[in-house]
Order: C-alpha cells, then structure tokens, then sequence
C-alpha cells in the first residue's frame, strides 16, 4: 500500500522531522481548529479567545474555554500515532519532533525533546509578569465549550494567570522555532501529521525541508494530492497510517 520509493526513502533516512499538528491528536478526541463540523474555529471565534486583547477584554471568558480545552486533554490518552512516532524515534539515527498542538499527547507516548511551536496548555503563566505559578493548578470539571471563570492570581505580582499557549498576533518562542528551522533545512525525510498548513510561521517548515532537497510526505485523510517526485501524501488517519508506514 505505501509506495516502495516512500519506505526505501524512511529506511535509508539519518536525520527524520515529524511535524504535528491538531490531526494527530484527533483519534484521542481532542478536537481539531479547521474540520468541517468539529472543528473549534467552527464552533468559536479565535478572535474571542486566541488573542492577547481578547484576554484583555474577557479574562473569564478566555481562561474557562482553555481550562475546558485542558480537561478534555487530561481525559483523553495517546493514539496509535503517538506512539509509532515515539518508536519511530529508538529507529533512526535522527530524530526531531515538531508539533504545533499544545497537548501533552506526544509526551505521554513516551516522546522526548518535543519542540512545542505553539506552547502548552499545561504551563500557564502571569500575564503580567510572565512568571510561571509554584503550584500545579488543579483541574476542574468543566461543561462543554467551558464556563466564565476568574484565571488564578499570580503569586509573585498579584496579576492573572493565562494560559501557556501562542495566541494570533504574538511571536512563537524563538529557540523553538530556530530549532525547528534548523532541523527542516538539515533533515532528509520529514514526516508532516495532520495539519492543514495555513498558521504561520510554523507552516514553513516543511516548506523549508522540501526546499532543502529532503524528501516530504504528508499524512492527512483530506490532504491535497502532491506533484513533486519527493513528495508524498498518505490520505489516511494518522492512527492507521504511521504504524503501517513505521512497521
Ligand atoms: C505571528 C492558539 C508574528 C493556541 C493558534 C495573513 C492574515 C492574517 C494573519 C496572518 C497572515 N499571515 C500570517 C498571519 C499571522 C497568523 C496566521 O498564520 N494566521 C493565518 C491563520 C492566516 N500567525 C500568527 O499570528 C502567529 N504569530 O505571526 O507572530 C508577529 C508578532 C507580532 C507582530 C507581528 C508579527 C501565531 C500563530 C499561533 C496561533 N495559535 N492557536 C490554541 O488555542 O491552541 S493556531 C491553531 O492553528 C492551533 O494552535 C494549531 O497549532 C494551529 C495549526 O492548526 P493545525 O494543527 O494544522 O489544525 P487544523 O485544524 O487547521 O488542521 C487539522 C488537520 O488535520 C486537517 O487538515 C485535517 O484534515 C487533519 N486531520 C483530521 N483528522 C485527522 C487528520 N490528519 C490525520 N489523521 C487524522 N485522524
Ligand atoms: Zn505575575
């Protein structure tokens, strides 16, 4: 089913970048942005709740909807593909993880070194002083889509805590996305899981590995179909796509 050129190019690949995006994460229940139906931007408006001046306007607003975003993630377990990718990694000589979600997912599969584009919705932080709190927060049950509720406070300055994660309009953290540039230009195989590659910068790393001579395959059941002779689609689930690719 997977093309010879395709596992010939993943047995004989040094350095492989998998890069991840909410897709991934999907058959664990974790909803993605853009899906037709399901998807969070269908059902929200990043613009009042994925931006500093939403935060500003509505803190209540903002914290409850990621609290509900957090507790659904601490329900939900690793899928096949997280795993797969874990093992890719005690397979090939290199191997660099790049994921835009921020879920924990990749971690829990026993991944290590995950470079997060995007943050965590686990690692909250003053809004104010952008120290992180000494304590873990607790996780309440929250209804679906979240409730109005007051972000703690900071301990350090008294200001409110907001989640940990690159809203639209900030920049992404730098040593992260230089990493991620650089593995994308140095990689010769990079493995691109369940993003549909319109949030920027992120969406040009694999641009910059396919310009870099490596070969690109994408792994996404509604991925548009690819011309290039090293680049690949697999219009699949990550679920049953990456174990039978890893096999
Ligand atoms: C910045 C918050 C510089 C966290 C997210 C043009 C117009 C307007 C704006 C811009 C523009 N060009 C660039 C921008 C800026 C903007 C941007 O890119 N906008 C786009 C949308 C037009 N970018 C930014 O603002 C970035 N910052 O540029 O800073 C700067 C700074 C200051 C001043 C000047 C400049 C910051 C971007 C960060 C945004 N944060 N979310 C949160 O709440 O989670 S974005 C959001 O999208 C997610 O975080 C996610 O990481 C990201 C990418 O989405 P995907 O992961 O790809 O998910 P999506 O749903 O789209 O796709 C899922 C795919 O999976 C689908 O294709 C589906 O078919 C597939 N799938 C489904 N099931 C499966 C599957 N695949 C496999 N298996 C399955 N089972
Ligand atoms: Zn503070």
């Amino acid at each position: 089913m997977m093309p010879a050129s395709l596992i010939s190019a993943l047995r004989s690949a040094r350095h492989v970048v998998v890069f991840t995006g909410a897709g991934v994460s999907a058959e664990s229940g974790i909803p993605t942005f853009r899906d037709a139906l399901t998807g969070l931007w269908e059902r929200f408006d990043p613009g009042e709740l994925a931006t500093p001046e939403a935060f500003r306007r509505d803190p209540a607003l903002v914290w409850g909807w990621y609290e509900w975003r957090r507790m659904r993630v601490l329900q939900s377990q690793p899928n096949p593909a997280h795993l797969a990718i874990a093992d890719l990694a005690r397979h090939v000589p290199q191997l660099t993880l790049i994921t835009q979600n921020v879920d924990d997912l990749h971690e829990r599969a026993g991944s290590e070194d995950v470079i997060h584009l995007h943050g965590s919705l686990h690692r909250p932080r003053c809004f104010a002083c952008a120290r992180e709190p000494a304590e873990p927060l607790s996780t309440p049950d929250e209804p679906e889509g979240g409730r109005r509720l007051e972000p703690p406070r900071c301990s350090h300055c008294g200001g409110r805590l907001r989640p940990g994660v690159v809203w639209f309009g900030e920049s992404l953290p730098v040593a992260a996305l230089n990493a991620a540039f650089q593995a994308a230009g140095e990689c010769d195989l990079l493995l691109s899981v369940g993003t549909s590659g319109v949030v920027y910068p992120a969406a040009e790393v694999p641009h910059r590995a396919r310009d870099a001579g490596a070969t690109v395959v994408h792994v996404n059941p509604q991925g548009e179909p690819t011309a290039g002779n090293r680049e690949y689609l697999i219009a699949l689930p990550a679920g049953e796509a990456l174990p039978e690719l890893l096999r």
